[in-house]
């Protein structure tokens, strides 16, 4: 019998169970079940002798590792996910005949991988990025993969452009540099000469391209879709999801400084999150345009270069998104499923979208040169849960062991096996969409309006996050070393809004250009049977849409929330345990951050855990500080320069900052009279002195649920 190790026992459950009860059953083995005698030496010539190229142990093992690395994604390929299910709340049949769009009872099993674009898989969590937002339903009809991003819409408008995007924002060719970052050159050349990438620019240099939690992002289909009924009536659809912890971000100080703290900050924070048992959550939302009125907007459906505000489509919540498990393996699940754009089920269909319409080629091709071959379906992690029955055959890696001579259709020898389903059972039909046009390489007119939506999200932004946005420009445009690149893209800006370029262009010390040069494939002639068609400028009804800022975004409470407790011996333990009980309650994590690790004497000589040192933690990992009393804690506190600027940074980042009894004191020394703002209490600043610790724990938390204190950043503030 077979000695596999149980792990590998996928089919008998009877021997696993056997295996796992006989721990002495698990001797180490080579890959073809040879139990090993020694795994510590290899084989050799005497005891100092050459090593022997007999040593068929030492060569698997070897050959194994050298191979263990496949090509990493060209783009998405830092990724994390999380295994959960899907419910829909009442069925769509009046939208949509995909099953698991029907019945509420019916919990469908997702696998959701999120990722940044730019990085290599090692790269830092919080680099300034679209994130990846892919879902793969196990549906009973086949796999559904709606493989979209953390921002509803993208760079380009043709498939034809994704290569040079990709190429522009990879480090450059020539050294390398830099790493998963656009703040370069090439990335801006591009963009500077691509005005339909002006939208989605307002899209990566705001604050949701640096989320607090891929937990607190929105995420998108981008593509208009089609839905079908049973009846065959098509409607527009697009894709929303909205996570219940609204929707959160970090700032890029603060970015900067976790990706040297901890890189891996999202992935660990969802990693936490899961194992804790706080299960993030995401609505499934629609937003329904009737087919008679697909012309009936100012731009084209089918450019994904813009959204269709929520004001004139309402996206209705018609499901939830639980993610509940975490995988058992990195590589085997997160790093070998395998999305596609094109993995429908009957109900759900394809527009015209130029760029969908390139990503349904490119997904399926991507696999092949990652996964090694044409059969990455039968990776575990790719499997449907619907019965596969066809004549592929043969190929790299082959798993499935068919049987029988028939391998082709039509048969009489397989008994006509297996059989079309046509579409009274459920097989897939296209939508019959009409088609009668010429050949041409080109758009239409509607996809030119490049700024109209750019300027609707810039107006739709609180004054802070548009703050935000002009700093990062003056960021990334800082880093840029071409004059005429800065120059150019500062110009686009202009069209867009030209408060916007003059901001941008004081900070880059600079002037608006007066003319745009033109993008040099404009000048290239157009097609022979396509229309020269040309920028325009916005259109001058653009107004604001509330439900793209953050700022609108519902209030959601402190769930799963970090906060810090800065302590020392000597801390006012019934403080502590005050504190963190009211915080628990509201759902809330606590850390006990102090200056030296294992544990803390407190004032009444009690001991309390130390979960942090200072020397491996700091402010930008939590989302508010507490500061309890106890003199001898706040003396010792007080010494430590780590500390002061822990509580600077907190403050500088703006987020709630909370201290009762001496801890007051050690606000105050970090930055002065920081609990008043011209006689009025400082946003976000709570000090208690007197006061009851579950008194000022009502206020923190109601404080920290504002998530960030704004006004605060508009005043001067001390370095952080
Ligand atoms: Fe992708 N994209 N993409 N993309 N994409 C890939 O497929 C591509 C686009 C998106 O976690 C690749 O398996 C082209 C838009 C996500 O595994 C590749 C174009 C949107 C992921 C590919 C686009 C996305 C990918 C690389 C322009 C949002 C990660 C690895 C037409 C709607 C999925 C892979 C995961 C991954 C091609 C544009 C989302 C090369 C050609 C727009 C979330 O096939």
């Amino acid at each position: 019998m077979s000695k596999k190790m149980p792990q590998e026992n996928d089919a008998k459950s009877a021997d696993l169970a056997r295996f796992l009860q006989d721990n002495t059953e698990q001797c180490l083995t080579t890959d073809q079940g040879l139990r090993i005698n020694d795994d510590q030496n290899s084989l050799k010539a005497g005891e100092r002798g050459p090593t022997l190229l007999e040593d068929f142990i030492l060569r698997e093992k070897i050959t194994h590792f050298d191979h263990e690395r496949i090509p990493e994604r060209v783009v998405h390929a830092r990724g994390a996910a999380a295994h959960g299910y899907f419910q829909v709340y009442e069925s769509q049949a009046h939208l949509t005949k995909a099953g698991f769009l029907q019945n509420p009872a019916e919990k469908t099993p997702v696998f959701v991988r999120f990722s940044t674009v730019a990085g290599s898989r090692g790269s830092s969590d919080l680099a300034r990025d679209v994130r990846g937002f892919a879902v793969k339903f196990y549906t009973q009809e086949g796999n559904y993969d709606l493989v979209g991003n953390n921002m509803p819409v993208f760079f380009i408008q043709d498939a034809v452009k994704f290569p040079d995007l990709i190429h522009a924002v990879k480090p450059e060719p020539h050294n390398e540099i830099p790493q998963a970052a656009s703040a370069h050159d090439t990335f801006w050349d591009f963009i500077s000469l691509m005005p339909e990438s002006m939208h989605m620019i307002m899209w990566v240099m705001s604050d949701r391209a640096i989320p607090r939690s891929l937990r607190m992002m929105e995420g998108f289909g981008v593509h208009t879709f089609r839905f079908i009924t049973a009846e065959g009536k098509s409607r527009f659809v697009k894709f929303h999801w909205k996570p219940l912890l609204g929707v959160h971000s970090v700032v890029w100080n603060e970015a900067l400084k976790i990706s040297g703290q901890d890189p891996d900050f999202h992935r660990r924070d969802l990693w936490e999150a899961i194992d804790n048992g706080d299960f993030p959550e995401w609505e499934f939302g629609v937003q329904i345009i009737e087919e008679e009125d697909e012309h009936r907007f100012d731009f084209d459906l089918l450019d994904a270069t813009k959204l269709i505000p929520e004001e004139l489509a309402p996206v209705q919540r018609i499901g939830k998104m639980v993610l509940n498990r975490n995988p058992d393996n990195y590589f085997a699940e997160t790093e070998q499923v395998a999305y596609h754009a094109g993995h429908v089920v009957p109900g759900i269909d394809f527009t015209d979208d130029p760029l969908l319409q390139g990503r349904l080629f490119s997904y399926t091709d991507t696999q092949l040169i990652r996964l090694g071959g044409p059969n990455f379906h039968e990776i575990p992690i790719n499997r449907s849960v619907a019965p596969v029955h066809n004549n592929q055959r043969d190929g790299q890696m082959r798993q499935a062991v068919n049987t029988g001579r028939v391998s082709y259709s039509p048969n009489t020898l397989g008994g006509g096996c297996p059989m079309q389903a046509g579409a009274d059972r459920s097989g897939f039909v296209s939508y019959p969409e009409p088609i009668n046009a010429q050949k041409w390489r080109g758009k239409s007119e509607k996809f030119f309006d490049h700024f109209s939506q750019a300027a609707l999200f810039f107006n739709s932004q609180a004054d802070w996050e548009q703050a935000h946005i002009v700093k990062a420009l003056q960021f990334e445009l800082g880093k840029v070393e071409a004059p005429a690149v800065r120059e150019r893209t500062v110009g686009m800006l202009a069209q867009i809004d030209p408060t916007l370029a003059d901001r941008v262009a004081e900070g880059l010390g600079m002037a608006v250009p007066v003319t745009v040069e033109l993008p040099l494939n404009r000048s290239v002639p157009a097609d022979a049977n396509a229309k020269d068609y040309q920028p325009k400028p916005v259109n001058p009804s653009v107004g604001a849409s509330p439900a793209l800022s953050m700022a609108n975004k519902p209030a959601d409470g402190i769930r799963t929330r970090k906060i810090a407790i800065l302590a020392a011996d000597g801390v006012d333990e019934s403080a502590v345990t005050a504190m963190q009980k009211a915080l628990a309650a509201a759902g809330a994590q606590s850390r006990i951050v102090a200056p030296h690790g294992g544990k803390l004497a407190g004032a009444g000589g009690t001991f309390i855990k130390v979960d942090h040192s200072l020397l491996t933690t700091s402010s930008v990992m939590f989302d508010a500080v507490y500061i309890p009393g106890g003199p001898h804690s706040i003396a010792a506190l007080g010494n430590e320069a780590d500390v002061l600027h822990f509580i600077q940074e907190a403050y500088n980042h703006c987020k709630t900052i909370a201290a009762t009894g001496e801890g007051c004191e050690l606000v105050a020394a970090s930055f002065g009279n920081a609990d008043r703002d011209g006689g009025q209490p400082t946003a976000g600043i709570l000090l208690g002195r007197d006061a009851a610790t579950d008194v000022v724990a009502a206020h923190f938390i109601a404080a920290i649920a504002q998530h960030r204190h704004w006004s605060r950043e508009m005043k001067a503030q001390a370095p952080a």
